[in-house]
């Protein structure tokens, strides 16, 4: 598959832009290939600028749960544009936002509209501490929330050792402040809890992790975090940026039947606008600035097209069976593949939730970011390479999630699991 014209360009953006991207992982330098420049996309399909087809399983990273260009989401932005894109003034729209974000996730009774899932994260642990006085967090390893400086820390030396900076330009003092504990792991939170328990503000979670790969929660995880959380007085917080309106319409704290204190969206709720929203119980919101004395603040919050947008996708979500269709199809799809490759002789694991879900090179279990990452990276770059060249596009990362969108229908499906069919056999011989 030729790439000449996304190759030119992507010369003139790494002139100008760090890395030649807007975000790092786009960059495509943990499988090695130069990234396709993409013009235009509808349904599950996008067009790259040499006019190269793909299947998309990225969907923007998961806001496009619909497909791209749904007719009704564009026929409700084309109505909102000409009323203006911007005023820095309050709206009904997002009064419909909030009052749609409550009735789909009961756990919400306030919200707070920001502009990606990092400011929603960064808003609900400023929160946290202010309105418990506490500073310390907790974090799981492999857990991505967005490029916020205390959740941007790596595991200590110790699983009850404190965290180091993730990266040159978090301050050590702040990152001290942060246990990163290994995912799924209830003795190790027991642990740390015990120690800390009382100093501890929030424990911040994906509910699902998707940033490691998909990994499934265990059942009896999640309830430890609540009860550990009703017992110190810690908070717990839900990052259901990707989960949200994902898996359920109430997300991940719908499917496993946990409540948490706060919860982070993102993503689906701005229908591939900037988007991000964090809530939770009223007397923990009512401390947000100006009811409270906890700023957060942001000039395009509650945008009104991204406002427009994310309510016509929650309307078509709210309708229907798409929640039973994704199922099916993200069903059909990995046990499609998991067969491929079992015929191929080639080991995988394939951990979904939903219509999210990642194909791991292993033949262990994988429950947490240290199984995730003994994962065979080799395998997943050759694998991704043919992807790519055969016209699937995949997350470039052995580490994120596959999206199924209700625009994938049988064809998309199945030329899929051919196209992995002819890859395995070649990974596999
Ligand atoms: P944004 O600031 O990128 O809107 O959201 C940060 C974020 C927060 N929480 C979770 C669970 C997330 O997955 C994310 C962002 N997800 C990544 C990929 N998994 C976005 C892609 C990128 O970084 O380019």
């Amino acid at each position: 598959m030729e790439r000449t014209k996304s190759k030119a360009i992507f010369g003139r953006a790494l002139d100008v832009i760090p890395g030649g991207v807007n975000s790092p992982v786009r960059a495509g330098k943990a499988v090695g290939v130069d990234p396709p420049f993409i013009k235009s996309a509808k349904g599950c399909t996008l067009w790259d600028v040499d006019g190269n087809q793909y299947i998309d399983y990225v969907c923007s990273w998961g806001p496009m749960i619909l497909g791209h260009g749904h007719p009704e989401v564009l026929k409700t932005l084309s109505e909102a544009i000409p009323a203006g894109t911007s005023f820095g003034a309050p709206t009904e729209l997002e009064v419909e936002m909030a009052e749609s974000i409550r009735q789909l996730v009961p756990s919400i009774e306030m919200v707070r509209m920001v502009n990606s899932g990092t400011e929603a994260t960064m808003s609900a642990i400023r929160l946290a501490r202010g309105a418990t006085g506490r500073e310390k967090l907790v974090k799981f390893e492999g857990c991505y929330h967005g490029h916020v400086d205390s959740l941007l820390v790596s595991a200590g030396s110790g699983v009850a050792t404190f965290a180091i900076p993730g990266c040159p330009g978090v301050p050590r003092e702040l990152a001290g402040h942060t246990l990163s504990l290994p995912f799924n792991d209830a003795e190790a939170l027991r642990g740390a809890m015990e120690k800390y328990g009382q100093e501890v503000a929030a424990i911040i979670l994906e509910p699902i992790p998707g940033n490691m790969g998909v990994i499934v929660p265990r059942p009896e995880f999640l309830k430890e975090l609540r009860e550990i959380c009703n017992h110190t007085g810690a908070l717990l917080i839900f990052d259901e940026v990707i989960s949200g309106f994902r898996v359920r319409p109430g997300g991940a704290q719908e499917l496993y039947g946990i409540e948490p204190d706060l919860t982070c969206l993102g993503k689906i709720i701005g229908g591939g606008l900037p988007v991000g929203a964090y809530g939770g119980k009223r007397e923990i919101m009512e401390n947000m600035a100006p009811e409270g004395n906890i700023y957060q603040a942001g000039t395009l919050s509650g945008n009104p097209l991204a406002m427009a947008a994310g309510l016509a996708t929650l309307r078509i979500l709210r309708e229907g069976r798409v929640y039973e269709e994704l199922e099916r199809k993200s069903e059909r799809l990995f046990s499609g593949l998991a067969g491929a490759a079992e015929s191929a002789g080639v080991q995988v694991v394939i951990n979904r939730v939903g219509s999210m879900g990642t194909l791991f090179f292993t033949g262990h279990p994988v429950t947490d970011f240290e199984s995730a990452s003994a994962s065979n990276r080799e395998l997943f770059r050759g694998f991704y390479s043919s992807m790519l060249d055969s016209g699937i596009y995949l997350a470039p990362s052995p580490f994120e999630a596959w999206f199924v969108s209700a625009a994938h229908e049988e064809e998309h499906i199945q030329r899929t699991i051919e196209c992995a069919k002819k890859c395995f056999a070649s990974l596999g011989g």
